[in-house]
């Protein structure tokens, strides 16, 4: 049973009046959170908060919940101590950081990048592909050329200390293994909700660590690693990418609130569809989802424990753990 529905049986066998517009989440919080705060921003792993603070802060500035979602992740790519995201990510097996990036909007514009180099901030190139190209999503060398023609700097190919000293010690037994390892799994997945409900979310990676040359994982896939509908809500994705692509995860998630579900529901509903299409190797997989509704009501849910993501409103930015099927 749903937690919300064990909260709704709860009320009613306590006799407590349900008051409308309050939820029970899933979390390690306690206490009941409001839900129909807005504007809110939610985004995936520790690196979250600052995220949030910088995406609150450019909603504050602009205005726009499109700006606040690029600026949010544009702080976790730039931040040194984080190996999944940016150019001071973990390398392909070749040594050679790559980029993916998504950004989406509630009336469904979108654009991608992905497997892209020597630019530090794929997600502004892939809202140059939403705003300025009649494309969705442009890879590899296309995408380094369209930054070379928008101004983008292009940076120096090479690895940051940390980087190299983690590519070096994987060298020596070159295992191509993706198994579940806090290092591969941090990228950041933000969704947000300004004041009048439109929704807007961003993804950006350096991919799973040490992956195969020109591998793409989900989070500059629409509807994989992110996905928004202003009717509905939105979702994002981290983890094991080629698990979230199966299912096609943020779609699902979006499809599942449509249908009435709430994102605490389609969470769990996409970890147990991702668990049933990836049951071989379920034990090396990680993968975790977050998502909003227009009441904004939040949900996640992870295969595995470890998955946390971080709630900013105007008022508060907090880390909240996720529950997980295991
Ligand atoms: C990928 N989903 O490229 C990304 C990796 C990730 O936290 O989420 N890491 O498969």
């Amino acid at each position: 049973m749903s937690e919300r529905r064990k909260f709704i049986k709860k009320s009613i066998l306590g006799s407590a009046v349900f008051i409308p517009g309050i939820s029970q989440v899933f979390a390690k919080q306690s206490s009941p959170q409001l839900i129909g705060e807005k504007p809110l921003i939610l985004s995936t792993w520790n690196h979250g908060l600052p995220a949030n603070a910088a995406a609150i802060a450019k909603l504050k500035e602009t205005g726009s919940i499109l700006d606040a979602v690029e600026a949010g992740v544009k702080d976790t790519e730039l931040d040194l101590s984080n190996l999944s995201v940016g150019l001071q990510g973990l390398p392909d097996r070749e040594g050679i950081t790559t980029l993916d990036a998504s950004i989406m909007t509630g009336d469904g514009a979108c654009g991608s990048v992905a497997f892209v180099r020597q630019v530090k901030h794929p997600i502004s190139l892939a809202r140059v592909v939403m705003e300025k190209t009649p494309h969705v999503m442009i890879v590899g060398e296309g995408a380094r050329q369209l930054a070379i023609a928008e101004g983008f700097p292009i940076e120096p190919e090479v690895l940051s200390p940390k980087a190299k000293e983690a590519y070096e010690k994987w060298k020596i037994e070159s295992k191509y293994k993706p198994v579940i390892n806090i290092e591969n799994h941090d990228t950041i997945g933000m969704i947000g909700m300004d004041e009048a409900g439109n929704l807007a979310g961003s993804c950006t990676t350096s991919g799973l660590a040490y992956k195969m040359h020109g591998r793409v994982g989900d989070s500059p896939v629409i509807g994989a690693g992110l996905f928004v509908d202003n009717e509905v809500g939105a979702a994002t994705a981290t983890g094991l990418g080629e698990s979230i692509i199966r299912i096609c995860g943020s779609f699902l998630i979006v499809e599942l609130m449509r249908q009435g579900r709430t994102p605490q529901e389609a969470c769990e509903e996409a970890v147990k569809r991702l668990i049933a299409k990836n049951s071989k190797n379920i034990k090396d997989i990680q993968a975790g989802f977050l998502a909003m509704n227009k009441e904004g009501e939040i949900g996640a849910f992870a295969v595995h424990p470890g998955f946390n993501f971080a709630k900013g409103t105007m008022q508060s930015n907090q880390m909240i753990d996720s529950k997980s099927h295991f």
